[in-house]
């Protein structure tokens, strides 16, 4: 179960059908008109991996298999009071067919890294995603601080044994 100390803890899932990858272009709130994977908060008494899988069904109606954890990067903005921990998983694929929400519109893209569209992507991604679609797919932890929200300031990225 997730203990919610002095982060924030949020999920953040690439889900995988064959050669291509399941994203999806946010339609409001935070990192709104930004492509991205799909997640949200950690609830109270959830695992984070519960909470993943519930984000995956809750934002475009497929149902994630092979859930797993791939790494996790944690967010400091200079304009939010707790930094974020965002846990990133990937889904090697799904049942059910994806469809638009209020939160979400979803769009297929080719699983290789030239096609993934990182001009619409925070600016966090381009460092990350190398590693994510990896084929050996190692983990990774991240720090990333943001100033006024968007503005990447610096960043360190690490492969690491363990999460
Ligand atoms: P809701 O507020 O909609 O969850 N998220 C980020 N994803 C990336 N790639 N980069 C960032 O850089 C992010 N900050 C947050 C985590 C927000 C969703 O957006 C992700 C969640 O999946 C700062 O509940």
């Amino acid at each position: 179960t997730a203990s919610d100390g002095d982060v924030k803890l949020l999920t953040l899932a690439v889900v995988r059908r064959g050669g291509r990858l399941l994203l999806g272009r946010k339609k409001r709130g935070f990192g709104e008109g930004y492509v991205n994977g799909f997640g949200g908060k950690v609830e109270p008494g959830e695992t984070i991996a519960a909470a993943a899988a519930r984000e995956i069904r809750e934002e475009c109606g497929v149902t994630p298999l092979g859930l797993c954890q791939r790494g996790i990067l944690t967010f400091a903005f200079d304009d939010q009071p707790r930094p974020w921990e965002v846990h990133v998983f990937t889904a090697s694929d799904f049942t059910g067919e994806p469809y638009e929400t209020d939160e979400m519109a979803p769009e297929f893209f080719e699983a290789k890294l030239e096609a993934i569209p990182f001009d619409k992507m925070w600016a966090d991604d381009r460092y990350w995603w190398p590693l994510l679609l990896r084929a050996d797919e190692p983990l990774f932890a991240g720090l990333f601080a943001f100033e006024r929200t968007h503005e990447l300031r610096w960043w360190r990225l690490q492969e690491v044994a363990a999460l």
